[in-house]
């Protein structure tokens, strides 16, 4: 991180800077110096995120290291808790915000700030699914954070049931399914969350239960998942590229149940050069950021999208996986389409 930080050999992003800063501050580390360097300082003179999720992070995480937030800052994120987009990560981002507010809240007396997030609460609480999850494992690590966060009082959801929903997600060596899973659903399994960060006890051991929120004690036994056997299946791989589908591909194989729809695109990609494709690999899985030669543009805010297509009704489903954790049926119709996202900027 160092190098990063001195040399411009890589470039961290605001966003990638306040997960460190994170870091720092939960290894007892002092993010105002570290190594003669004030992060706080970089991560506030940051001019633009990459996305709304990352201005939520850079908050919260200048409010753990007890750097005041500006006013304008306040207002943005305050935006974003009465935003309703139909963006599908959204409820993540205004779970990190209501984070931050929380932690701003702890700090400044800002009485209006608790009907905000009071506000934000109640629609998070509406998400509760029966098995308890609040969408999917990222978004309902946050959430149950961001209810923690804030002091909730426990009505209206149900704790013990989202903690069985993490804890049924959990695999065989302990993670949740990737390192950002397992970040997210962490300190909800000794009921803290990541405001705490910023009171971190340096100086003695803590004893868990002296950190465990008295509305909430875990009750949580994991499932068994099932055993799926696998099936030869036929599947159709389709590209769409622009907002009006202006150029479009499409690609039927025969594979089976257990592959992964990544190994779909590399068969595709050697049938056909326009199936051609780059990755980035991420600790948390494979990113495609390049398909028949048009690149992700975040300036253009347009990006690769994976969907399902419903073979009934032919509506597109958008996916919740990314393409290393993508398993398909039987006559499953997968569009990547090259489009316009601008909700999440
Ligand atoms: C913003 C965002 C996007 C933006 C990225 C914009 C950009 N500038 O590049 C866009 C809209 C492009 C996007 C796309 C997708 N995303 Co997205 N995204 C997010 C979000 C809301 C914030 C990410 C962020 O800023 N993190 C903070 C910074 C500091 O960390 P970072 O590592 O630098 O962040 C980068 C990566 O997260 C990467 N990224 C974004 N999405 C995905 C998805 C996968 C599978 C991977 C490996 C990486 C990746 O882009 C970020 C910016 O460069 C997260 C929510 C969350 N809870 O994390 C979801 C999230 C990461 N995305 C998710 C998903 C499912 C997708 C899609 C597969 C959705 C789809 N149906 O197409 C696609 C990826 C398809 C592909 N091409 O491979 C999931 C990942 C789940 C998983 N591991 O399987 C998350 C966790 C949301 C969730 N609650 O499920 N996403």
């Amino acid at each position: 991180m160092l190098v990063s930080i001195r040399s411009h050999r890589r470039t961290l992003t605001a966003g990638q800077l306040a997960l460190y800063v994170n870091g720092i501050l939960a290894t007892c580390g002092n993010p105002k110096n570290f190594f003669d360097i004030d992060l706080t300082k970089r991560l506030r003179h940051f001019q633009s995120t990459d996305s709304e999720f990352e201005y939520a992070l850079v908050s919260l995480s200048l409010c753990n290291a007890r750097k005041r937030l500006a006013k304008k800052r306040i207002i943005h994120l305050l935006n974003q808790l009465r935003s309703t987009t139909d963006f599908h990560f959204w409820a993540d981002t205004q779970a990190v915000a209501v984070m931050a507010l929380s932690c701003v809240g702890k700090h400044e007396a800002y009485a209006f700030l608790e009907n905000h997030i009071y506000e934000a609460l109640k629609s998070f609480k509406k998400r509760q699914q029966r098995n308890g999850s609040f969408g999917n494992v990222y978004t309902t690590g946050l959430i149950v954070q961001a209810l923690l966060a804030a002091g909730d009082d426990g009505v209206g959801w149900d704790f013990n049931q989202a903690v069985r929903y993490l804890l049924s997600q959990q695999e065989p060596g302990g993670s949740f399914g990737d390192t950002l899973a397992t970040y997210f659903v962490l300190p909800i399994l000794s009921c803290q969350n990541y405001v705490n960060l910023g009171e971190v006890n340096c100086t003695e051991p803590i004893p868990l239960n002296d950190t465990v929120n008295e509305n909430f004690t875990l009750l949580g036994e994991p499932e068994v998942n099932d055993v799926n056997w696998s099936k030869e299946i036929e599947v159709r791989y389709s590209l769409w590229i622009g907002d009006n589908k202006e150029e479009n591909y499409s690609v039927n194989l025969n594979t089976s149940s257990d592959t992964k729809f990544l190994d779909v695109m590399k068969h595709s990609a050697n049938y056909n050069p326009v199936y051609k494709f780059e990755l980035d690999e991420t600790s948390w899985g494979p990113f495609v950021y390049k398909i028949a030669g048009m690149a992700n543009d975040p300036a253009g805010q347009r990006f690769w999208i994976l969907y399902i297509e419903n073979p009934d009704t032919h509506e597109l489903h958008f996916s919740e996986n990314g393409v290393g954790k993508l398993y398909l049926q039987n006559e499953d119709h997968v569009v990547f389409w090259y489009k316009t996202v601008l909700n999440f900027i």
